[in-house]
């Protein structure tokens, strides 16, 4: 297979693990711990994983260890560091005892179910040391919550003698893992299973988790972009650039871009909830900064769009509920009506207020609300085209402004969306530490015989050699939540908070960035060189922990 220099240079690297996890080590127990809300409901639902203590790994005595086998899973989607997770988990069964195996289920927890699963040998996991991806074994969304399924994945673990199972995902499939190590605890399986953070997006994080893995690469591979858009937006001095940015609800990955590259201007979905703001509201916020930069002269700029905005603004979500509930009655009429006509019979249909919203809405966008539905009957708000919504809104707002004299500039737009281009980038040297350090702990945590515990990893900011190493147990970052009308419980989604320190230090910066150009080009992720440049957690991180 050819390679590129890089991921020659790349496979020697050797990642950096906390100190306390270079030796032998012991398990310390804290204090039983409680879930974050709920409690009396989860303690009922996991009589066996509830109120287990933290645990952080010290120093310890060297022991024997009798000889066990491990299975992995990467669920979900794709994020920067997962074959670190893997190698880490690897290195840490085999420190244990070399006639560990680790097998592998193929592409996600349908692997586990359908029992397609690989060994994974000393050469195969070589071959995929600090490389970006997933392709080691492939993921997918099945999600693991019957009891058929626990107890198809149980055969198979039983014929291969595997004594523990590793679940990689973010926080629906920790919450599964959680329940299967419930359920396996419960029927006495002896299998226990530890899951570790994994996505981009950045929303599964609390106390005892500081950052999710992947969050770190994606980020700097998108802000690299952004900076080089921001440099080509400054040279060419012609384009408005509205970016769309991955991250499904939460805007974590919008806001540390900005952190990280001083846009004009970025939205914070969550601002624009607590705010109640409207659609009308935010394209008159953009296009006054437009018109502003206009006056100075500046015919340019960049502007970041989370990913899931469109969910997080109240009357686009009443209005969604509306056309959800009205389609799944009128489909059948509304599909058979001429397509230039179906605008209207909508209008005609729905409340005024939603009426009007709709009414305001530019073609496209208005049809792929009515059209594009996900088999559940939902809009898919991830198809909406958000980027181009905003700036066509804005030029027809500007378009008004220009007549009654009040925008003299010009205004012509560009549009991106970065997600998938930063999903699978060579791990960043964080994230690289960071995902080796969790695989290594998961093997620790099961060497100690825990189930239902996520692999912990914390004090990010330090260098990695002060980390500390441990486990959290998965039900106390429970509550309970309605999920498909029934209520459920569910590792908490971390938004992101406005009283968080990252988003003030960009609340206090935005009106400046907005005004003036202050981009800031951050490049590519460096793997080599000083450490400075190649080691630095991302700004969120560092806001969050700055004492
Ligand atoms: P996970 O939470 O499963 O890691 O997925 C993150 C994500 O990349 C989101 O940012 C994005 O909305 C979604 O996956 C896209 O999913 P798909 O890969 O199925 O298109």
């Amino acid at each position: 297979m050819t390679k590129s220099a890089l991921q020659i240079a790349r496979a020697a690297y050797q990642p950096k693990l906390p100190k306390a996890l270079k030796g032998a080590v012991v398990a310390k127990e804290g204090e039983p711990t409680q879930s974050v809300a709920d409690q009396e409901e989860i303690k009922k639902l996991f009589p066996n994983t509830y109120g287990m203590p933290l645990i952080q790994f010290v120093e310890g005595e060297a022991k024997e260890f009798a000889p066990m086998n491990v299975g992995v899973i990467l669920s979900g989607g794709q994020a920067p560091g997962g074959h670190n997770v893997i190698s880490g988990l690897f290195d840490g069964i085999k420190k244990l005892n070399p006639a560990n195996k680790l097998y592998g289920f193929i592409l996600g927890p349908g692997g586990l179910v359908d029992h397609k699963y690989m060994e994974l040998t000393a050469d195969i996991i070589d071959e995929y040391r600090n490389t970006g991806g997933f392709d080691i074994i492939g993921s997918g969304r099945t999600k693991l919550e019957k009891e058929d399924q626990f107890e198809k994945g149980y055969e198979i673990l039983k014929e291969l003698g595997i004594k523990a199972l590793v679940i990689i995902g973010g926080d629906d499939s920790n919450t599964n893992a959680c329940v299967l190590a419930e359920y396996y605890a419960a029927k006495k399986y002896g299998i226990q299973v530890i899951g570790c953070p994994k996505t981009i997006d950045g929303d599964l994080k609390n106390e005892m988790i500081e950052t999710s893995f992947g969050f770190d690469t994606a980020c700097k591979t998108y802000s690299e972009v952004i900076g080089n858009i921001e440099r080509d937006c400054n040279s060419a001095r012609k384009y408005w650039h509205f970016i769309k940015l991955m991250g499904r609800s939460a805007s974590h990955i919008a806001l540390e871009c900005a952190l990280q590259t001083q846009p004009n201007i970025c939205i914070i979905s969550e601002e624009v909830e607590a705010k109640n703001l409207s659609l009308d509201d935010i394209v008159t916020h953009i296009a006054q900064v437009v018109a502003d930069r206009a006056a100075a002269g500046n015919n340019f700029g960049t502007v970041l769009i989370p990913e899931g905005l469109i969910e997080f603004i109240p009357a686009m979500k009443r209005l969604i509920a509306e056309l959800n509930d009205f389609l799944a009655v009128n489909g059948e009429e509304f599909n058979s009506i001429k397509r230039s006509k179906q605008r209207e019979y909508i209008i005609s249909k729905l409340s005024p207020e939603n009426a009007a919203i709709y009414a305001s809405l530019p073609e496209g966008v208005a049809r792929q609300l009515s059209l594009d539905r996900d088999p559940h009957g939902n809009v898919q708000v991830s198809l909406i085209e958000t980027e181009k919504l905003l700036s066509e809104m804005v030029a027809n707002k500007l378009a008004a402004w220009k007549e009654e004299g009040k925008f003299v500039g010009k205004f012509a737009a560009q549009h991106h969306f970065f997600g998938y281009e930063g999903r699978c980038a060579a791990p960043s040297n964080f994230d690289a530490d960071y995902c080796y350090s969790l695989g290594y702990t998961a093997s620790m945590l099961i060497a100690n015989g825990k189930t239902g515990y996520m692999s912990s990893v914390r004090n990010t900011t330090a260098p990695a050699a002060e980390w500390i190493a441990g486990g959290v147990p998965i039900t106390m970052m429970m509550n309970m939540e309605r999920r498909h009308g029934e209520m459920k419980p569910v590792i908490q989604k971390a938004l992101v908070k406005l009283d968080g320190a990252p988003f003030k230090a960009f609340a206090a910066m935005r009106d400046t960035w907005a005004k003036e150009t202050a981009y800031v080009y951050p490049g590519p992720i460096q793997y080599f060189g000083p450490s400075e440049v190649c080691d630095q957690p991302t700004k969120t991180l560092q806001y969050e922990q700055a004492k």
